[in-house]
């Protein structure tokens, strides 16, 4: 479907898409296995044209708080599994409050609470929903938050408070990578959680990581068990090796294979979110996944700001360079700009149009 096709046919392939063309298993295939460079600048042409039908050149900001680093759970892929003997941090209410009026000034279109399943808020979850009140008061914006699994009660009550947006990430579909990767957790709490999430009104976010042993046929898995929870955000990210860490040791990967899913994940998700995180090659990074067919841009820091990512490629540069600004000067260059809050509360909106599919 794109070997031996010319830019008109692939031209014509993206009105497809447009149209509802919906993607075979078969076709999954053959794209996943393209790996001579101009088939992927056209995979990569043919999702920017299916973008740019629904978005134009309009991108979204997420800002990216990381309020506490400890975790109860042993992910073998991350940096801050309990078993890592790291720094770690957990912010107070003034701290928080204070990111928030620095935020307040930016072209931030939603503010990402991230943290590890820390026992100090999972299970005191009003704290939880405190930090959401306040973060709220202090900015007006969406808020989504990361805060792994939680149940539907205090879920409710999180939604209640202000957050509009669940992100939750299998990292797989396939159930035996899954028992890897998160392991002791369970599958479906996740699956669940998502689902519930979805039918009380919040947007929700699923991902996948690549670059952890998934071969073409585990990668179809995530991508149709990303289609069952009707998402309103779907992203992939390569796994970046973390020191101390039971796959530390990894070899690291290049993000070809990202951008090449990203690309299919915009012939599958037309009009959904699709994050460029600049957490894994800042903002060189964020200019190939935009070109791959993203239309967000996550893991914006302020550039003072001495929190963490997830993967934190600026580990050990000495200066962080994925703030607001020098996101837009980027966007700009590349014939981008920030879409208007108007537009990011109408997709905020949308989900009420999509019901949520039973399990
Ligand atoms: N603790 C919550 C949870 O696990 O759902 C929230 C944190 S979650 C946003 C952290 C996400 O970052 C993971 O779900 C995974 O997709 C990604 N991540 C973590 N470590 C990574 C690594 N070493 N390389 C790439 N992505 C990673
Ligand atoms: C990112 N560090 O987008 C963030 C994180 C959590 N919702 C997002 C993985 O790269
Ligand atoms: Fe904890 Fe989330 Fe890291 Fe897993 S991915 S160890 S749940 S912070």
């Amino acid at each position: 479907m794109i070997k031996n096709i010319d830019y008109h046919g692939l031209d014509i392939f993206a009105q497809d898409i447009v149209n509802g063309l919906q993607l075979t298993d078969a076709n999954l295939r053959e794209l996943l296995s393209l790996t001579e460079e101009e088939d992927l600048l056209k995979l990569h042409y043919v999702s920017r044209k299916v973008r740019d039908h629904f978005f134009e050149n309009k991108v979204f900001l997420y800002s990216f708080v990381y309020f506490s680093t400890y975790c109860k759970n042993k992910c073998t892929f991350c940096y801050y599994n309990r078993c890592n003997d790291i720094q770690r941090y957990r912010l107070g209410m003034d701290e928080i409050r204070n990111i928030c009026r620095t935020l307040k000034n930016e072209s931030i279109h939603m503010v990402d609470l991230t943290m590890g399943e820390d026992p100090y808020f999972h299970e005191h979850p009003e704290r939880f929903t405190d930090v959401v009140k306040a973060v709220k008061e202090e900015t007006g914006l969406p808020i989504m938050i990361s805060p792994g699994v939680m149940n539907d009660g205090t879920l409710s009550r999180l939604h209640e408070s202000g957050a509009d947006f669940l992100a939750l990430y299998q990292e797989t579909h396939d159930r035996e990578l899954y028992g890897k990767l998160r392991v002791g957790q369970s599958f479906e709490d996740r699956v669940n959680a998502r689902s519930f999430a979805k039918s009380i009104g919040y947007c929700v976010e699923d991902g996948i990581l690549t670059g952890v042993g998934n071969d073409i046929e585990s990668t179809i898995k995530s991508l149709r068990g990303m289609e069952n929870n009707r998402p309103d955000m779907v992203r992939v990210m390569t796994f970046v090796p973390q020191e101390g860490t039971p796959l530390g040791k990894k070899d690291p990967e290049s993000s070809i294979e990202e951008l090449k899913i990203i690309a299919i994940l915009r012939l599958m998700f037309p009009d959904r979110l699709i994050p460029a995180s600049l957490d894994l090659e800042g903002i060189p990074g964020m200019v190939h996944r935009l070109n791959a067919g993203a239309n967000v841009v996550t893991s914006i820091i302020p550039s003072n700001s001495t929190l963490e990512g997830v993967v934190n490629y600026d580990r050990d540069l000495e200066e962080r360079d994925r703030d607001p600004k020098s996101v837009i000067k980027s966007l700009k260059a590349m014939g981008m700009e920030p879409a208007s809050q108007d537009d990011f509360n109408k997709i905020l909106e949308r989900k009420h149009e999509i019901p949520a599919v039973p399990l």
